[in-house]
């Protein structure tokens, strides 16, 4: 593999997870693979559960890490071509990416969505100038538009929890006072279309998703109807994708909160969430406590999908 910003990158997605299963069972069984080979990881936004898995996927394939955080101590980044560059931001990115990019061997980024442009936002601008320009495998560690590291991850909790053939998974939006990208929901999205799971997305109007994420999931804009026999439910925030809308909060309805009434309508069903959570907006207490949560092995997880993915960049 040359770069990841997909899940649809892994290809056949059964194999996908039995790649992994052998990696969680195996997790040092190539440390020469990685073998003096340095990982840079380049975060433009704040993370705990993607800069922590994927360097400690790094580490058990035996190579070495950086970590930059663009936004504390290094120069301020100019993005955009063609400006006089008199503000206050020292460095661009144009120079900044293929430099970065002789001092690694593999280049993990993390950029959200900017909510400036919808156009600059899913074109993946950043992402794509990162390979376009740095000269080395490049993987998402959430872009504008996806967050596949996430997405695998999840997929592999689900085959480890499920008990039927085939799951009902319910992706449920739920209330946040601030604006978050649709990358999450996006990119879980598409990975439901790679595997043979019964799929609702639950969200109040004026919430749609980029059709070519939604694919042909069942769009229900009642929650309860959705969440009826539901066997896994999958909690998210995103802030508006349509027109004029993009990048809105439209709605903090608390009546979408998970709660145990909503969880109630359910199969018995397992509650995840990527973290970070508010809780008592998104979930209550007493549900993300329950033994239903899983959000801890679902973040457990991320080692196991990183260190799959990172193998098959250092395979090349
Ligand atoms: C981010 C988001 O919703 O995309 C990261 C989630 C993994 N969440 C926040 O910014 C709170
Ligand atoms: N789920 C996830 O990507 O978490 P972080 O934002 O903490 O990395």
């Amino acid at each position: 593999m040359k770069n990841f910003t997909s899940i649809l990158q892994l290809g056949n997605i059964n194999e996908a997870v039995r790649k992994a299963e052998y990696v969680k069972a195996n997790p040092f069984a190539d440390q020469e693979l990685g073998r003096n080979r340095t990982l840079l990881m380049l975060f433009f936004n704040s993370s705990l559960r993607t800069r922590l898995s994927t360097q400690k996927a790094a580490m058990n394939l035996g190579m070495n890490v950086m970590v930059l955080d663009v936004n504390q101590g290094a120069w301020k980044l100019e993005t955009e071509r063609g400006v006089v560059m008199d503000g206050d931001r020292p460095e661009h990115l144009l120079e900044a990416i293929p430099v970065m990019g002789c001092y690694c061997d593999v280049i993990g980024v993390r950029s959200f969505a900017k909510f400036e442009s919808k156009a600059d936002d899913y074109g993946e601008k950043i992402l794509e100038q990162f390979i376009k320009y740095s000269g080395k495998p490049v993987f998402s560690m959430e872009a504008a538009t996806r967050h596949p590291l996430q997405t695998f991850a999840d997929i592999i909790t689900i085959e480890e929890y499920r008990k039927k053939e085939r799951p009902k998974v319910v992706m449920t939006w739920a209330p946040h006072p601030k604006a978050l990208p649709q990358a999450v929901p996006n990119s879980f999205a598409e990975g439901m279309q790679m595997t043979g799971y019964e799929f609702v997305i639950t969200h109040p109007h004026g919430y749609e998703l980029d059709p070519k994420f939604v694919g042909n999931a069942k769009v229900e804009y009642d929650q309860d109807k959705a969440l009826e026999g539901a066997d896994f439910v999958y909690a998210k925030n995103w802030s508006a994708y349509e027109g004029e809308n993009y990048g809105k909060v439209l709605s903090m309805d608390r009546s979408w909160t998970v709660d145990s009434r909503k969880m109630a309508l359910t199969d018995n069903a397992y509650f995840m969430h990527c973290l970070p959570v508010r809780r008592n907006m998104i979930v209550t207490d007493d549900v993300i406590e329950s033994p239903q949560s899983i959000v801890i092995p679902e973040a457990a997880n991320r080692v196991v999908s990183a260190q799959t993915v990172l193998k098959e960049l250092l395979k090349g």
